[in-house]
């Protein structure tokens, strides 16, 4: 029997214009691949995308009044402080006439990645709740995978918890979206065997998601079909699939490569060998996230991360060397928000970046219940909702005044270059700007080499 379903990707929260910025390329991949197979199979299928991937120009109205969404506490349990948060996406309203624009539809199915957003998603499932009282609706993602019992208060009929297993191979439809995206997502491998300690990825091992030919079919399928030029790999650990990834990079130069690719989800840096960069270069690989964590040892140690900072150094540097566009194409992820990190920590690993030659991404940090950084918190953010709990409102900061110096560092520590940041730190608190100034004259010593000890 023909069932009409109607998909939603609810919209998203930001504190501020970095955070904009993340989302900027957040395509519901799992959710399209999911209406693709129902349309496959014959289902009457609606899909109502509320995101908005923004580029610079919209970056600007992205924190305009009417776009505020609600008002959260900023820092731990003990600040007073608090922090507006916008709705990058579609209004509400956008949702109702759409949905009123259509036929009743028998079952709706909601999307949820990340679960400090899960309000826009509540809100979403209550809206069509209220419009259609008699359809099915069914939420999943990450955020109810994760938390299934908070999800539930949506009131959804099903809270569907893990991988949809038939969809995961599905080359997603891009016809059923509304315009052609810029950017188009692919995967090759799933999961994740590490446990660092602000990760939520609890998947032992590394599974190939699809045939390597086959993912290469259809990217260019939809090169073809819709003038995609450029493909983002979406696997949170690509380079624990370097076989999976070697045979996809092969097949790419044997067909010759037509399009554009980035590796953002993070680069395993020890795992990233000459061959595979080159390779990588040779299939039309031009940007990547190299995940630098910390400079600091304990720090590392903290995250159980399994590589030391030469190795992301190195990593970069090598590539920098090969001709890559490493300072504007190589986000170099850093952990910052940690309560009690040291100075040492922030600066020294921004400038460690910027010595490899790398693009500095501070990420603030965004405790989940369920992994260690949480619990390593767990004092001061007792009591805090999820939706408290983005890392860009500081929720483990202990004082209004250290949250204010945080924006600034934050701020700081995005600068792509030395100087400008430079500028901006000028009227730090003295410790801050001595030890700023200290790792700043470390970097201006010269640039890393592939294999200088650090
Ligand atoms: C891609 C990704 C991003 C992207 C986009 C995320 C998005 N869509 O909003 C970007 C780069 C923006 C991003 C950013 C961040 N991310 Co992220 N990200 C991911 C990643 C690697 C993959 C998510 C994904 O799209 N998977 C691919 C598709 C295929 O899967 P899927 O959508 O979940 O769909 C499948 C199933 O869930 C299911 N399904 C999905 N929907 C539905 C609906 C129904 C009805 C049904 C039946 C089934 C179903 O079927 C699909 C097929 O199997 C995950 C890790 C992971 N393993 O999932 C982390 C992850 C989601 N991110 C995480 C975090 C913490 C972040 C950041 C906060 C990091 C930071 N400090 O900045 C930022 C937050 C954003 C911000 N602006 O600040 C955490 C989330 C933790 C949490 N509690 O929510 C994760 C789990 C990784 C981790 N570190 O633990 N991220
Ligand atoms: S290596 Fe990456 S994906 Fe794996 S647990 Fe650590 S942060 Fe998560």
């Amino acid at each position: 029997m023909t069932r009409r379903i109607v998909f939603v990707n609810p919209p998203v929260l930001a504190a501020d214009r970095h955070q904009v910025d993340l989302y900027a390329e957040a395509l519901p991949f799992g959710l399209l691949q999911i209406a693709t197979l129902h349309a496959a199979r014959g289902d009457d299928v609606r899909f109502l995308d509320m995101m908005e991937y923004l580029d610079e120009e919209g970056f600007e109205g992205a924190l305009a009044p009417e776009r505020r969404w609600t008002t959260k506490p900023a820092g731990d349990i003990h600040c007073r402080g608090r922090r507006d948060l916008y709705r990058v996406g579609k209004p509400l309203s956008w949702l109702r006439e759409r949905l009123s624009e259509g036929p009743a539809p028998d079952e709706i199915a909601v999307t949820s990645c990340i679960s400090f957003n899960y309000e826009t998603t509540h809100a979403v499932v209550r809206t069509c709740r209220e419009m259609f009282p008699r359809a099915r609706i069914r939420l999943g993602g990450f955020y109810p995978s994760a938390y299934p019992e908070h999800a539930a208060r949506c009131g959804a009929d099903e809270v569907f918890v893990g991988r949809h297993r038939e969809a995961d191979a599905v080359c997603p439809a891009l016809e059923l979206l509304d315009g052609t995206p810029k950017v188009w997502l692919f995967r090759l491998v799933h999961g994740c065997r590490y446990r660092c300690s602000f990760c939520m990825n609890r998947v032992e091992r590394t599974e190939e998601v699809a045939d390597p030919a086959r993912v290469v079919d259809d990217l260019l399928a939809v090169a073809r079909r819709h003038g995609v030029r450029t493909f983002s790999n979406w696997d949170p650990n690509v380079m624990l699939g370097a076989r999976v990834l070697e045979r996809f990079l092969d097949i790419v130069i044997a067909r010759g490569p037509a399009v554009e690719m980035k590796f953002e989800m993070g680069v395993q840096p020890d795992r990233l060998t000459a061959s595979i960069a080159l390779k990588m270069k040779r299939a039309g690989v031009t940007a990547m996230t190299i995940p630098f964590e910390s400079s600091e040892p304990e720090m590392r140690k903290r995250f159980g991360k399994p590589y030391d900072i030469r190795k992301a150094m190195d990593a970069v540097a090598m590539c920098r060397d090969m001709g890559f566009d490493t300072a504007s194409r190589f986000h170099c992820t850093f952990v910052i928000g940690v309560r009690g990190e040291s100075l040492r920590h922030v600066f020294r690993t921004y400038f460690a970046v910027l010595k490899a030659g790398g693009r500095p991404t501070p990420f603030p940090l965004s405790p989940a219940p369920g992994t260690r950084e949480y619990r390593l918190h767990e004092p001061v953010l007792r009591g805090k909702d999820l939706s408290e709990l983005n890392g860009h409102l500081w929720p483990t900061l202990e004082s209004d005044e250290k949250v204010a110096l945080y924006d600034r560092l934050f701020r700081i520590v995005s600068e792509p270059d030395a100087h400008r940041a430079a500028a901006l730190a000028a009227d730090l608190p003295p410790d801050a700007r001595e030890e700023f100034d200290r790792q700043m004259a470390w970097c201006l010593q010269g640039p890393h080499q592939v294999g200088d000890p650090v």
